[in-house]
Formats: structure tokens, sequence, C-alpha cells
């Protein structure tokens, strides 16, 4: 029987069907639905952790202890896991354990474009790369094959094209693998050097056994249409638009990027007129050909940054474009706060006492766009605190700024960055946005809602107990929605000389969608101030302010901020 998935649904079912028992994960676009997928099927265990270390963690745990287990996360997500990542290449597996990692070149959803295939080849792990669904799902399963039959982790890549598209997929029988037998072997868990040292060796021969074991595979193929034309070296994405472009090049489809199966594309480049590598960010496979001596073509036509696409592979090749709808054709819709995002009162506030601002990474990083211009960082998750906490000790404690993290960042790694201001007593204010959910990567649950992944009832890590279980004495409590509240608690916390946080409440908008009283325009003074809220249902008209009343959510921040009291919710 067929079906029509996403890819990420895709991989799912592949993690079912090979039998795995454990999942863990933390969302992370375009990974999140492998997680929220997975937990649908009977018999499984799935979760979300705080940050993506502890799920790798866990799923490492729930592989040696003898099930099949998975972790999911973006690529920037493996940086947090990158720790247990390189070790777990040392120790080895007991049941199979596949790391799925989603890769974002363009940044539809990222900051950065890191290329997460450089972590297979350092972590020396083997790591696959599907075209689309059914493969995704077929992958998955070939991967728990490779990861026991070679005693590694092995990482499962797929970028956002792939990621979000959906395709017919093959649903089979789940594989009952059941539970391996555990044995305590310390030589091979326990990662202290003299074991380490030993463990080492083994990881460099299962490298060289895995280079001549991945050019058997199918996955690893050529496809031949006459040897007076091109080769073309791809994988993922990339190998669907190389057959619409190109339908009578010559196609070496890679599946396993991590060992690329070299001895494989030698004899392919010497059947073809001319090789050329194409793939997304790094020359990853290119560099991997050259530094073996199989020339190649491919980052001089093609760019470092930004995905491949129909019309980049017809430019670099000279062939004419067609009408093909491009991005650059889309008119461009910069992203904004929704209308009643609680996050928005803050912004105008910290942007009105021209504070500055070390950001983190969530829904809120949009309060750096104008007109709330309040945010002055944005680097990774959890690095609002430490940057603050930086700032403070570079100015000697003068710098006049503030940290904002939202709930789930908080709990994912801004917890530690607290820590540490209290320790090292730089005085820092921090600000946690609780919108009670994990709002920009589609409403996923963490430690402080009160609900699993399953949307069961769990326990509850209350926010403001465990702030004042990291030492901070000065803790004030606000509803979001009062423009006032939260600039007087802002401006006694900015004045202390004692770490204080202040957490601003008021679940996101989009959670609840029972109808409300909007908000009504009366005696309009036309001075502007609502407009620097930058509500989305917010505009002016010829004779005043104008309100969406389709859009307007009734949270009443304009009126918070109005002069004069002219924006009055409906019947009140
Ligand atoms: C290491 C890492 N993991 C995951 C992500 C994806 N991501 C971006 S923001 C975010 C959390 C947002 O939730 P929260 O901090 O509660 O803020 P909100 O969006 O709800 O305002 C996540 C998981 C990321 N950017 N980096």
């Amino acid at each position: 029987m067929k079906e029509l998935m996403l890819t990420n649904q895709a991989i799912a079912r592949g993690a079912y069907e090979a039998g795995v028992k454990v999942l863990s994960a933390y969302p992370g676009t375009p990974s999140t639905e492998i997680a929220e997928n997975f937990v649908k099927h009977e018999g499984v265990y799935a979760e979300w952790a705080p940050n993506e270390k502890v799920a790798l963690e866990v799923a490492i745990g729930a592989a040696v202890a003898g099930a099949r287990a998975m972790s999911c996360m973006k690529h920037v997500g493996l940086n947090v896991a990158a720790d247990p990542l390189f070790t777990a290449a040392y120790t080895g597996i007991n049941a199979g354990l596949v790391i799925a990692v989603a890769d974002d070149p363009g940044m539809h959803s990222s900051q950065n474009e890191q290329d997460s295939r450089f972590y297979a080849r350092s972590a020396h792990i083997p790591m696959l790369e599907p075209s689309d669904a059914n493969e995704a799902k077929e992958f998955v399963k070939l991967a728990y094959e490779i990861s026991e039959k070679f005693d590694t982790p092995v990482l499962l890549r797929e970028t956002t094209r792939v990621a979000h598209s959906h395709g017919f997929v093959e649903l089979c029988e789940r594989n009952e693998v059941g539970v391996r037998p555990y044995e305590k072997n310390a030589a091979k868990y326990v990662m202290m050097p003299a074991n380490a040292i030993k463990r080492h060796v083994i990881v460099e021969q299962r490298d060289k056994a895995l280079c001549e074991y991945v050019c058997s595979l199918a996955c690893n193929r050529a496809e031949y249409t006459n040897e007076n034309e091109i080769g073309i070296v791809c994988s993922g994405v990339v190998y669907e638009y190389v057959k619409e472009v190109l339908p009578n090049a010559n196609v070496y489809k890679i599946g396993t990027v991590h060992p690329v199966p070299v001895p494989a594309i030698r004899e392919f480049a010497g059947k073809v007129k001319e090789l050329y590598v194409i793939e997304e960010l790094e020359p990853f496979i290119e560099d991997t050909l050259k530094a073996a001596g199989v020339a190649c073509k491919g980052k001089e036509l093609f760019s470092l940054q930004g995905e491949i696409s129909v019309p980049v592979i017809k430019a670099a090749f000279g062939l004419s474009a067609d009408e093909t709808l491009t991005m650059e054709k889309v008119p461009a819709r910069p992203p904004v706060m929704c209308a009643g995002c609680p996050h928005r009162g803050v912004f105008y506030v910290l942007n009105k006492l021209k504070l500055s601002v070390t950001g983190d990474i969530g829904c809120y990083t949009l309060g750096a766009v104008p007109p709330l211009s309040a945010v002055d960082t944005c680097v990774c998750m959890g690095a609002s605190v430490g940057m603050s906490h930086g700032f403070k000790k570079a100015t000697d404690g003068e710098a006049k700024c503030v940290a904002v993290i939202g709930d789930s960042t908080f709990l994912h790694s801004g917890v530690t960055g607290l820590i540490n201001a209290v320790y090292n007593q730089s005085g820092i204010t921090l600000m946690i946005l609780d919108n009670s959910t994990t709002g920009m990567t589609g409403h996923q649950q963490h430690p402080a809602t009160g609900k699993n992944l399953k949307g069961e009832p769990a326990p509850v890590v209350l926010l403001d107990e465990l702030v004042r279980a990291c030492g901070v004495k000065d803790l004030a409590i606000v509803d979001a929605y009062d423009v006032k509240a939260v600039e007087k608690a802002v401006k006694a916390a900015t004045a202390s000389k004692e770490v204080s946080v202040i957490i601003a409440q008021r679940p996101c908008a989009l959670l609840d969608k029972s109808p409300k009283p909007k908000m009504n325009v009366v005696n309009c003074r036309n001075c502007g101030v609502c407009m620097r809220i930058g509500c989305p249902a917010i505009s002016k008209g010829e004779n005043g302010i104008v309100i969406d009343p389709i859009q307007c959510t009734g949270c009443g921040v304009c009126a918070n901020v109005c002069p004069f009291g002219s924006l009055v919710k409906e019947g009140v």
C-alpha cells in the first residue's frame, strides 16, 4: 500500500518499520515533524528533550541498553549534540542508533547555513542522504542495518526541500527486532583515555571497512546514458533537479555522502566526457574526489551560498531560462510578530528605554525588526544570557543591557548562562518571555508547559522556582500585555546591581483562538504611537488609525501605549 507523505513523516515511518523503540528529539525546522509523526505509532516511546545534547544522550543510552533508537534535530542542534556524538562514534552501539539531522541551505528558518556532512567526516560516522520521501524511509532502514553491522551510530541527513516535500511511500510491516541483551563492557562504553585509545583504533578500522562497503550499496549508483555526455555526481534533492535539467547526462547518485564511494565514482569518471559535482553548500564531495585524484568541476560553477535549484543549474550550464517561477519573482513577505503576540509590548518598552538587548532565538528575534528595532544581537540558542554577562564584564557593569530569551530556549541552554551570571556576579537583567510553548517551531511542548510530546499531562518545571534555585533574589513576574507593568519592572531591574530576572507571562496568541472582543478606534488624534508597536492589525487610514478586525486579537497592547485613550475594547 502507498501513502502520500511528508518526507519527515516518511522518516518517522521508516523508524517505525525498522523497529525503533525509543526516539528523543528537540524541535528545529526543518526536522520537527519526525518526532511529531513517530509518536503517533503504536508501541513506541518518543519524547521532547530540553535540548539536542540530552536527546542524543537518551538515544545513545537506549541503543546501548539494546533498543533501536533515534534522535532528531536541525543542523545547529547537531552542534549542541556534538559532544556525545563524537564519543558515541568510539563506544559504538549495541542496538542500532540513527541521528536524523536536517540542514537548511538558503536559511529558510535558521541563523546559519552550516553543512552537517563535515560532522560525519570528523566524527567518523557514516551519513546517508535521501532525495525523496520513499527513499528517506528506505534509507532509515538501511541506516539501522549499517549501524548494527558496523557497530556505529549513523547520521541521516536531509535538507529543507526534501524534509518538507511530499511523495508516495510504500508502507511495509514493522520489523519487531525486540531488545537485545545488554552486557557490561567498560572497555567499550567507558571512554577514559586507556579505553578510548583502543577504541580509536577500531574507529579507524571501521572507517576503512565502510569505505569499501559503501561501493557495494545499491543506494550509490551510476546511471549511464551516453559515454559522449558529461557525468554529474550529486545527492539529495540536487539529484531530482539534475534529472530534470540534464536528462541526457550520465549521473552518479550518491546515497552515502560519507564515506563518499570514491572507487565507484572513479570508475564512473572514466566512462564520461567530463565530470561535474553539483552539491549545495560546501564542496564536500568535490574536495573528497579531488583529494583522491579524481578530476572534476564544481564550485567554480556553483555558489557556496544558498540552494541549488533548476534555474541555478540551467544558468551554470548556459541553458536558456524558461518561465519557471523563481523565488525572486515572489513578492517579499518579511516576517512580523503575529497580531496579539505577547512579545510585542516587551520590545516596545526596551526600545523606548533605549537599552541594548542581547537577544536569542525564537519568535522574539523579530524584536530586531522595525519599528520595534530593539534587539542588538542574536547568535545561537541561549547566547542572550552569556552575552549580557559579557557586556557587563566588558564595561565594568556599566552596560545598559537586557538579555531576552523565550521559555523553551531558557530551558534548552539559557539556564546555564544564568547560573554563570549569578556565580560570577555580573548583575545582568534577564527577561524570560514565557508564552507557554515553543512558538517559533510550531507550538511544541517543553518541560514548563505541563504536557509531553503526546499532549498528555506531564510534570511542570516551574520557571520562577528554577530561577530562584539558580540563586536569583530579584525576580519579578509581569503580564506581558501590561506594558506599563513591564516598563516599571524593567526600570527597577536594570537599576539593580544584582542579577535580576523578569518573567513576562502570556500564552502565545495563536494557542487560544476563541472569539474575543476586538479593539475599536475612538477619536484618534493620529499621533502614531500605536504604529510603533508594529502590529499587523493596525494601519494608517485616511482619517487616522484603522484596526483590521480579522487580525485583531483584542490583546489591548495598542490601548496600553495610546496616550489619548483612543483605542478601546469592543463592548467595554
Ligand atoms: C540549537 C537549536 N535548536 C533548535 C533550534 C530551532 N528553534 C529556533 S527558536 C526555538 C525555540 C523557540 O521557543 P521559545 O524560546 O519558547 O520562544 P518562542 O518562539 O515561543 O517565542 C527553536 C527550537 C535552533 N535555532 N537552534
